[in-house]
């Protein structure tokens, strides 16, 4: 939300406000502590649509509660594992589904079996872009709220605040070990890193692939960067010697409460597209390893595997895919990767007491659509918008004996939505803050007595700070630009029109002001709760063997700072 759209809130609606936030300040006693709890504070569309299904949610959420309980003393007191697998940017319809493999010429069958066993969730959003997405599952919060935008490639001296409580840190609190492994995207300071948010062990990227992939002598010999590589060009005008990126820290490992140290470079050492592979392989080795420690302990665990594949920009010396595009062969290859993950649970006989959730952080990268030999495939848009393209994504959740194998849900779903519901089948409810605002619907009924049983119709939809479109039911509203009225907006219906071309007036006509009410209800929850920024700091701090090029970078970053001007 703009502060321009903030500004157009009629001061009346305030009154609305109080009417609509008394239901979240009456205490009830949470069982496990004696202390008064508040409701959490989710945005007041949600107690909107709560309040007229309050007496059957209620009756519903006291058997979830039995249901939960039963299962773990099934387990001997323990709540479930949670193995949670993200991958980045591939289009909705890419995988887990045998016909679309043939029309891709992608093979994913290990993930297509994944989907049989438990339920695919057919209408799960994120947020346009990695670090939003990401970001939204961590703190279960519209990034917005505490200050993430547009994904950031090199040093930016901010990221994920201290004062975010993410699902590690919730979890770690009810007694759960937790691990992260790949991708991570929160920001280069040392509050932002996993092992400082609540993982006990983390090994991950500072950055992403456009530096570990796209900013190598490979990818400028295969065409697909251009003018970064010295060799690519003369350099003969390059007056500023720092515009392009350099000495930036790659991977690095830390565990909780420790330093961070960088793997696999030497000061000097040119990063290259085997590094980007070493890496990758690493991640993957890392992973099933963590499962194997975890498995073996008495706590529950909750590992996060989040891969940097299909990312990569260059090809293979002999492709194995039949599409052969440098993102297609490595979705395959991660296909192949999953498979060894979950025939690890099998083998360690956790598979009963694991709850699996896969599922992508946004659309395809469409900018480089063809050659990647992902496309556009239902859906119009990839990464970076607000199109279906951009935020509708392959899921799944497996639970066996617990999810019902073979199903799928219709269901709205918001990838902040696991955070509350993670929170919930881990015990971990009371751990949520009731500070702020919390975006993340807890979903608990869905995955347990299947579809119809969501809690959530609606979704926002932002590029950065811009509110860029609702999607409520079937409908979606494109917001108008200020002044543009909202019968004059573009409304589409979602299943007659997926891929989002032809608005109809008729639509907007009568569903313009139910949209611009949702707006104003909305922007009630944000006039109580003001957005946050993001923490500032020093970048890299905490990473104890930094090399004297990435030293050299961080005294440049800082030296235009206006703390040092
Ligand atoms: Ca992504």
């Amino acid at each position: 939300m703009t502060k321009k759209q903030l500004e157009s809130v009629p001061l009346g609606l305030c009154a609305l406000a109080v009417g609509l936030f008394v239901s979240t300040v009456i205490p009830n006693f949470a069982s496990a502590q004696t202390k008064v709890q508040k409701k959490i504070v989710h945005d007041a569309e949600y107690y909107f649509v709560q309040k007229q299904h309050a007496k059957k949610w209620t009756a519903e959420d006291k058997k979830i509660d039995a249901k939960l309980a039963k299962l773990r003393k099934a387990n001997g007191g323990k709540p479930p594992n949670i193995l949670y697998i993200l991958i980045d940017d591939v289009s909705f319809g890419q995988m887990g589904n045998r016909t679309m493999n043939y029309v891709t010429g992608i093979d994913t069958s290990n993930i297509n079996k994944f989907a049989t066993q438990g339920m695919s969730l057919m209408r799960m959003y994120t947020e346009p872009s990695c670090t939003p997405t990401r970001a939204a599952m961590l703190t279960g919060r519209h990034p917005v709220r505490l200050g993430h935008e547009e994904v950031k490639v090199a040093l930016v001296g901010e990221g994920l605040p201290a004062s975010e409580v993410t699902i590690a840190e919730m979890l770690s609190e009810v007694g759960y070990r937790t691990v992260h492994i790949g991708k991570w995207h929160q920001g280069d300071i040392e509050a932002s890193f996993p092992h400082n948010q609540g993982f006990d062990f983390a090994a991950f990227p500072v950055h992403q692939q456009v530096q570990l992939s796209l900013m190598t002598p490979e990818a400028a010999d295969a065409n697909n960067l251009f003018g970064w590589h010295p060799k690519t060009q003369s350099n003969a005008f390059s007056l500023d010697k720092k515009f392009k990126p350099y000495g930036l820290v790659t991977g690095v490992e830390g565990r909780k409460g420790g330093k961070a140290r960088e793997i696999d470079l030497k000061s000097g050492e040119k990063w290259t597209q085997a590094h980007y592979e070493r890496m990758n392989e690493r991640y993957q080795r890392q992973a099933v390893e963590q499962l194997r420690s975890l498995a073996k302990q008495n706590k529950p665990f909750f590992l996060q595997y989040w891969p940097l594949y299909p990312l990569n920009f260059v090809h293979p010396k002999q492709s194995k895919s039949v599409n052969g595009g440098f993102h297609a062969e490595k979705l395959q290859q991660l296909d192949v990767w999953v498979g060894e993950l979950l025939k690890e649970v099998d083998k360690l006989g956790i598979a009963k007491n694991t709850l699996v959730v896969l599922m992508a952080d946004n659309g395809l990268m469409y900018h480089y659509g063809g050659p990647s030999g992902l496309s556009q495939l239902i859906y119009r848009g990839g990464k970076t918008n607000h199109l279906e393209g951009g935020v509708r994504v392959d899921a799944f959740a497996r639970w066996p004996g617990v999810i019902e194998a073979g199903s799928a849900a219709g269901d709205i779903i918001h990838v902040s939505d696991l955070f509350t519901t993670f929170a919930r089948i881990a015990g971990a409810t009371d751990q949520i803050p009731r500070d702020r605002v919390i975006d993340g619907i807890d979903q608990t009924a869905l995955l347990l007595k299947g579809e119809h049983h969501g809690r959530r119709d609606y979704v926002f939809i932002y590029e950065n700070e811009i509110l860029r479109s609702i999607v409520k039911q079937e409908f979606k509203m494109h917001v108008p630009a200020p002044g543009v009225p909202g019968a004059a907006a573009p409304v589409y219906n979602l299943y007659r029109d997926p891929r989002e071309e032809n608005p109809h007036v008729g639509m907007a006509l009568w569903s313009g002001a139910s949209f611009q009410d949702m707006i104003k209800r909305h922007q009630i929850t944000i006039k109580k709760y003001p957005h946050k920024p993001l923490d500032k700091g020093r970048p890299y701090e905490g990473i104890e063997n930094l090399r004297p090029e990435t030293k050299e970078i961080v005294e440049t970053f800082m030296s235009w700072q206006p703390s040092a001007q």
